[in-house]
């Protein structure tokens, strides 16, 4: 796709210096950074200027993304990286563009994406530097500590001093946040350093520091292999997908061969078409009370301590970037076992491992034909609890059958936010799904699936969000960017006119209170529900409003035909059913 990057001035012979600003792009360039999703202020003017200029000396440059809001830009990141696994960078306004960023940095550093975020810094200097304070917000956003905004969340934090220090900072912040586990960085640009010039030759050096991989300890690999190899009653628990089409391939062999029932609890990913025979659905409780080896795959939560109980004798293997979690203050499930690596690397190595079943296992034998059952009849039960949701208003369920219908065969990634659920959808391939991180930081859906399409532009991505998260993603900024982008993201709104998690919430935790008994329950209603229809209008969206079930198949197939013919945003607007606590 071509984009409008080029600014339109002729090239000027013999560079030799060019602006911090302009450095700082030409640097992100030789890192892979092809996109900077950017929301400017009054600390960009070196930025801009540094840019033009270095666009004039003909320097290689990523696209500067306008975002209108901070959280769209930082969505549209974590969107880019989850498609295209490349390092992404993000370039905010002072303090308060930063703070509009830190959910979504928060949720970048819960997802572990690399990204690159950077803000502005009001000056520092009052008078007689150039790029000192010139208007009376200078003093406003002046912070002790504007980096506290993000330090939680970020793995490595610098305030840049001297404009030399620009490109082999960028090296460092960017090996960092591409090592394992990946996860979030934070420069600081003070707005006087930017201004200086830097040696052109360096801005464009190449990086001398790599990210460092961990793999899995060998001693911990065998013991592992051993024990899954013996194990009668074994489980797979999987969040947070396999981490590559190959990992992906091998798994869903590996775990037919083997009969190992691998459950997908409160997945984000897909690790294992739900198709599959040991595809055991999302709730791991009975498997889990029998197991002798838990095999656990980056997942941060694997299972409800409260509700479930674990064999004394069991074991459990934690295997992913950072099996212990090591930023999240309490997480006490069982590690006896870990597996240290990036997710396809690791679980490949353990695959590799283990090698092949025994010819003839009778035991596995019957694993097998048990688990297939199983798998089977939940499939047939997720189809007819879809099914029966076909009405007026529907209900998600049916809108994740329907959408997985329409999209089967095509190349296609569903974001899901309180949108269209995991199973109904019946999906196939790695990267087809991408949910919420647990950090919940609302808004993240429609943004991350923007930078999802900028990322694959012949994907068909959709954006499904409940009513709620579609407002908390700042409707008018994403759908303007999807317009000046021309991205046809179709977003499907599941519109229930609440927010039901939270009503379900309350619900579900005072079972025998109050408010399962209340009418109108405080704090969830969303009505008067807006015409979301018009939202996205304003940016020349295609849109309709779908009521009943039986008309939402044909919906979809013309939003796909819209998408995928005129390149145009869609937007259907569909009625959901209230449902009880789940
Ligand atoms: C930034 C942010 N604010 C508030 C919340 C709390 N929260 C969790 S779910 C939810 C409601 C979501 O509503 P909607 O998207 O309409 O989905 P529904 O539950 O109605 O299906 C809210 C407000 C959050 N997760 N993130
Ligand atoms: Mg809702």
């Amino acid at each position: 796709m071509t984009r409008k990057t080029a600014i339109d001035i002729a090239p000027v012979a013999e560079p030799t210096e060019v602006a911090a600003g302009g450095a700082l792009f030409s640097k992100l360039k030789t890192l892979g950074v092809d996109y900077v999703f950017a929301n400017s202020g009054t600390d960009f003017p070196p930025i801009i200027e540094g840019l033009i200029d270095a666009t004039r000396k003909g320097i290689d440059l990523p696209t500067p993304v306008t975002c209108p809001h901070e959280h769209a830009a930082l969505g549209m990141a974590h969107g880019y990286y989850l498609v295209s696994g490349q390092m992404q960078a993000v370039l905010l306004h002072t303090n308060v563009g930063l703070s509009n960023g830190a959910t979504g940095a928060i949720n970048a550093a819960c997802d572990q994406i690399p990204v690159l975020i950077m803000s502005g810094r009001t000056p520092v200097m009052e008078k007689d530097r150039f790029g000192a304070r010139t208007v009376p917000i200078g003093w406003g956003q002046e912070m002790y500590d504007q980096t506290a905004l993000v330090r939680e969340v970020s793995k490595w934090e610098y305030e840049l001093r001297f404009p030399e220090q620009l490109p082999e900072l960028l090296d460092r912040a960017a090996a960092i946040a591409n090592s394992t586990p990946r996860g979030p960085v934070y420069l600081s640009l003070p707005r006087e350093v930017l201004c200086e010039p830097i040696p052109t030759e360096q801005a464009g050096a190449p990086a001398r520091m790599q990210p460092a991989d961990v793999a899995p300890n060998r001693a911990a690999l065998t013991q592992a292999a051993q024990l899954l190899r013996a194990a009668e009653h074994p489980l797979i628990i999987s969040q947070r997908g396999v981490g590559s089409d190959a990992a992906f391939e091998a798994f869903a062999g590996f775990v037919d061969d083997w009969a190992f029932p691998v459950c997908q609890y409160w997945a984000n990913q897909l690790s294992l078409s739900n198709r599959h025979p040991m595809s055991i659905g999302p709730d791991p409780a009975d498997l889990l009370a029998e197991a002798d080896v838990v095999l656990v795959i980056n997942a941060l939560a694997p299972w409800w301590p409260d509700g479930t109980t674990l064999r004394d004798d069991a074991t459990v293997i934690q295997l992913g970037p950072d099996p212990l979690f090591s930023r999240t203050p309490v997480r006490n499930f069982p590690a006896d076992i870990c597996l240290a690596g990036e997710t396809s690397d690791a679980l490949i190595a353990l695959i590799e491992e283990i090698g092949t079943p025994p010819a003839g296992s009778e035991a596995i034998s019957r694993r097998h034909r048990h688990m297939s059952a199983r798998s089977e009849a939940r499939r047939a039960a997720a189809l007819e609890h879809a099914t029966s949701g076909s009405g007026g208003p529907m209900t998600k369920e049916w809108v994740s059958h329907c959408l997985g219908q329409a999209i089967k065969g095509r190349k296609a990634t569903v974001f899901h936010e309180l949108g269209a659920p995991m199973e109904p959808l019946d999906l196939e391939h790695h990267n087809s799904y991408f949910q919420e991180p647990y950090s919940g930081g609302l808004g993240w859906g429609f943004p991350a699936a923007l930078g999802a399409q900028l990322a694959d532009p012949d994907r068909l991505v959709f954006a499904t969000m409940g009513d709620g998260s579609y407002m908390f993603a700042n409707p008018t900024a994403c759908h303007q960017i999807a317009e000046a982008l021309a991205l046809p993201v179709i977003t499907l709104v599941l519109n229930n006119e609440e927010w039901a998690a939270v009503r379900h919430s309350a619900e579900g935790l005072y079972k025998d209170g109050l408010a399962p008994k209340a009418n109108e329950v405080p704090l969830t209603s969303l009505r008067p529900s807006p015409d979301f229809t018009k939202t996205a209008e304003a940016s020349r969206a295609y849109t309709e409003t779908v009521l009943t079930g039986d008309a939402l198949p044909a919906a979809l197939e013309r939003a796909i035909d819209v998408a995928t013919r005129d390149r145009r945003q869609v937007l259907l607007n569909i009625a959901i059913q209230r449902t009880g606590a789940a």
